[in-house]
């Protein structure tokens, strides 16, 4: 006799069985990931970055970044967009996240997504994916990553600390990206998303005056250089300097700005000045299309940091908020 409550029992431990199968899968993550349960989502995250980049372009950059500080502080789980609350100050919070931007474009392509299909594309995926298709609108190489990242639980203002400071030199940057499987030439393609923004004059001043014991101004600034960045800091601690001469442009001028000694941070400029990291750096500046490649290929590889699958995360119903 099969009554009618048992079948249904019998149904859901399949059903149990079947998802807890797939979400526990030895390899979560997939390219087609929201084929069945959400095939529009690619398409909503692009057309959402594009128009919102089309209003403001300086946007692109601080979709990248924002994609950077998620995925080397505890994996990339959107947790950088987690807001403070009266418990909690969240990594958005600390001083090295002061100035990123683009929070807004995350959200509004979140509202679409959960209005199309509640519940299923996890903030995570939605940063990487407006990372990429902001690159990739700004005149930089495409790719195509896999998707099925969950959001995580916590979000501490702790966890900024594992930030690279503008400060470092070129072997504390190897030392830094090595402990994330980035090799220096690696580490050096992923610092060409300097291609696009800005730094503002808080973040290089230190190389204006009293710069060491020995030098007021940093000796490896070019002259004319070291002008511009202080005419650009007398107009305040806020005010942006332009990575590059295209600062809405994904090309390899960043590269040859460093050649120039045209470097904005003394982490940028030691890449070229340290013998460990010059010659990548002359490679770009020299060959374009070896950037483009190398770099997509380390952001495939950055947005696969510590991600969280299955039970070891969620999929938050708003970016902001843990559920
Ligand atoms: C190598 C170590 C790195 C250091 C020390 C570093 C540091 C910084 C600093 C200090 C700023 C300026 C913040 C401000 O003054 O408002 C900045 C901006 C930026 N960073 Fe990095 N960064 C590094 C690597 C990366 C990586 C790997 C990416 C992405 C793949 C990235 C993407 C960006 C972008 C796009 C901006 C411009 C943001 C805007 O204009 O809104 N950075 N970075
Ligand atoms: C980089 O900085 C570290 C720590 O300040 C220092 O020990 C090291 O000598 C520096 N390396 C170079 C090449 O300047
Ligand atoms: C965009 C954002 O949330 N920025 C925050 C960064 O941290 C400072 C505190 O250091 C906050 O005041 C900002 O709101």
């Amino acid at each position: 006799m099969i009554n009618v409550d048992n079948l249904f029992g019998a149904v859901l431990v399949v059903w149990i069985m079947v998802t807890s199968g797939i979400r526990f899968g030895a390899d979560g993550l997939r390219m087609d990931y929201y084929i069945m349960s959400c095939p529009l989502a690619e398409l909503i995250v692009k057309n959402t970055v594009n128009t919102a980049l089309q209003s403001d372009p300086t946007l692109a950059a601080g979709l990248v970044r924002m994609h950077f500080h998620d995925c080397f502080l505890e994996g990339c789980d959107a947790s950088v967009l987690v807001d403070s609350t009266k418990d909690n100050t969240a990594e958005k919070d600390s001083p090295a996240n002061l100035s990123l931007r683009g929070y807004e474009i995350i959200d509004d392509a979140k509202d679409q997504l959960e209005q199309q299909c509640p519940g299923v594309v996890s903030c995570a995926d939605i940063v990487a994916m407006a990372a990429r298709d902001a690159i990739f609108f700004a005149g930089g190489p495409v790719y195509d990553i896999p998707k099925g990242r969950k959001d995580g639980r916590r979000s501490k203002i702790e966890d900024t600390r594992n930030l690279p400071p503008p400060f470092f030199n070129s072997s504390q940057l190897i030392g830094m990206f090595g402990q994330h499987g980035f090799s220096a030439q690696e580490m050096v393609a992923l610092s060409g998303a300097h291609t696009l923004g800005v730094a503002r004059c808080s973040s290089f001043k230190s190389r204006l005056s009293n710069f060491d014991s020995t030098h007021d101004v940093d000796p490896n600034i070019d002259s004319n250089f070291a002008k511009t960045l202080s005419r650009t800091c007398s107009r305040g601690d806020n005010a942006e300097q332009p990575f590059d001469t295209s600062r809405n442009t994904f090309d390899n001028d960043y590269f040859n700005a460093l050649i120039r000694k045209a470097g904005v941070l003394t982490s940028d400029q030691t890449l070229y000045g340290s013998t460990r990291t010059r010659g990548i750096v002359s490679s770009y500046a020299l060959n374009q299309a070896m950037f483009f490649f190398d770099f997509q290929r380390a952001m495939i590889k950055m947005s696969l940091l510590d991600v969280k699958e299955g039970s070891q995360g969620e999929v938050r119903q708003n970016c902001r908020q843990i559920n």
